[in-house]
């Protein structure tokens, strides 16, 4: 069979060779009838073909047909490799292919919804471009999520995309080789997982059911069938009926729940190396993906500490309050004051990337084990990246009738998670784990300010489709 090659693999040591390249045709311009540039795409990279009308190379129709191609159109190109004297601007690859033959796969529509190239400008490219006077349409949010095919083929999206997989597969390896064993729990359940109204309700063959708002209740029962260290990578479903730039209805959960011996440090201990594991990994291994992004959404890298900060609760709030914020000692922060903590900590610590714990009691879930020293306290932990959460977690409780005391106090109905609290009647082992929306942390490495970048299909209240 033939041999293509990648467009991103073409460079200078394959000059004067002959090879077969398949992309999209981004644009197309004609020189007289005599030449034909072509800048052909393939996963975000780009290289100039130069079609030229000479005898034995190229005939005056292939040009003429050339010019005809539609953008995003497929093509295979057959060329040399030839190394120009001026570099290409506008091309990731420095090369240029001298076209043999070309053949169309598969044609696109002549008017696109989307303009790849204008959909992957930055916000000062478009200033720019604008005040130079030319044409151009600012591509919004919505468009481009309803034309999300398009719009993926951006080189920011092509990198956002493949991070995102690196932190699933770090994730995953990390707590591989940390003894860990991957879990998948069910995502129709017949109670709310984690109390509270956020939660689609649906009818299961005549019983009332739910779509799990996070595999908490089944990931505690793993380990009360002695898994001794389980995660999980799946969906999460959240009827958020408000929108915002965070909050999605459907998103992925990065889940792990392990056995403790004495303390719920143990959890943070895994977590802090878990996570500079893996920024230090994304920073290593994904420098052209980050440059991309980069491109497009100018960000400042991620700074973190090599032990991650560990403040109290009592100890944010005291923050605050030297800064002249009063927050209620006994209440949660609101999205505010988390970004304005967020900042203290970076001026102070020099941090955007640390963990808040020993939140109040009272404004955890039910199944949250409250602090043996203080009762208004718990054993659990919010983690923040750029003042925004992306993790939270906690020491478990693992007494069945104080977890059926603590669910009722919080308001839910004990019939419907009654398997649940049996299962820590057989012998239940200490234990605690967290969950990480996996959009949130791609988002907020990078800085982006919407969620919605971060989710290939995003769903939230407004949006079921494509
Ligand atoms: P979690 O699901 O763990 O609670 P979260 O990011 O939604 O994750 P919360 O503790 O619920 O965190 O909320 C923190 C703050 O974010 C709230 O005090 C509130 O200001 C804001 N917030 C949370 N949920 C919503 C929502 N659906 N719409 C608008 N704002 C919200
Ligand atoms: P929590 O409800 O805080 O905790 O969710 C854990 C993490 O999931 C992400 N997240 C979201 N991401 C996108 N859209 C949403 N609507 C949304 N809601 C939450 C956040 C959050 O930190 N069972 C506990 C975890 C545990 O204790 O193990 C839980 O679900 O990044």
């Amino acid at each position: 069979g033939r041999k293509w090659t990648e467009v991103g693999l073409l460079n200078e040591e394959l000059k004067d060779k002959e090879v077969l390249i398949r992309g999209r045709v981004q644009t197309i311009r004609a020189v007289g009838k005599k030449i034909a540039f072509l800048v052909l795409r393939e996963k975000g990279c780009t290289v100039q073909c130069v079609a030229t009308v000479a005898p034995e190379l190229v005939s005056g129709q292939m040009v003429k047909f050339a010019t005809s191609l539609s953008r995003e159109s497929h093509v295979d190109i057959q060329g040399v490799v030839s190394v120009p004297n001026v570099p290409v601007k506008g091309t990731s690859q420095q090369v240029e292919i001298q076209v043999r033959k070309l053949f169309c796969i598969s044609k696109a529509v002549p008017n696109l919804p989307i303009n790849i190239e204008d959909a992957a400008r930055s916000e000062s490219e478009i200033e720019k471009a604008l005040q130079a006077g030319e044409q151009l349409v600012r591509v919004n949010q919505d468009t481009r999520l309803n034309y999300r095919v398009l719009d993926m083929r951006t080189p920011a999206n092509q990198g956002i995309f493949r991070i995102q997989c690196q932190v699933e597969n770090i994730f995953r390896q990390f707590l591989l080789s940390e003894g860990f064993v991957g879990i998948h729990t069910p995502k129709l359940i017949a109670g709310s997982s984690e109390g509270g109204s956020a939660v689609f309700k649906l009818d299961y063959k005549g019983q009332p059911a739910c779509l799990a708002q996070s595999p908490q209740l089944h990931k505690q029962m793993a380990i009360c069938g002695d898994f001794g260290r389980v995660f999980e990578i799946g969906p999460v479903f959240r009827a958020e009926d408000s929108y915002t730039h965070r909050h999605l209805c459907e998103f992925t959960g990065l889940d792990v729940e392990m056995e403790i011996k004495e303390h719920y440090f143990e959890v943070l201990d895994i977590l802090d190396r878990l996570f500079v594991a893996m920024f230090d990994n994304l920073n290593e291994k994904c420098q052209k993906e980050l440059e991309a992004i980069q491109k497009q959404y100018p960000f400042e890298p991620l700074k973190y500490l090599r032990k991650t900060l560990r403040l109290t609760f009592q100890e944010g709030v005291q923050m605050l309050k030297e800064a002249g914020i009063e927050v209620d000692p006994l209440g949660d922060l609101n999205t505010e004051t988390e970004r304005k903590l967020g900042q203290l900590v970076l001026e102070k610590y020099g941090t955007e990337f640390y963990i808040l714990h020993r939140y109040p009691l009272a404004v955890r879930p039910f199944y949250t084990m409250p602090c043996y020293d203080d009762l208004a306290y718990s054993n659990s932990f919010d983690v923040f990246i750029r003042g925004e959460e992306i993790i939270s977690g906690a020491q478990r409780i693992h007494v069945p009738e104080f977890l059926a005391t603590r669910a009722e106090a919080c308001g839910i109905d004990v019939k419907t998670i009654s398997t649940y609290i049996d299962s820590f009647r057989y012998g239940a082992p200490p234990h605690g784990g967290f969950g990480v929306g996996l959009e949130r942390v791609v988002m907020l490495f990078c800085a982006l300010n919407n969620i919605r970048k971060t989710s290939l299909f995003p769903r939230d209240p407004l949006r079921i489709a494509p």
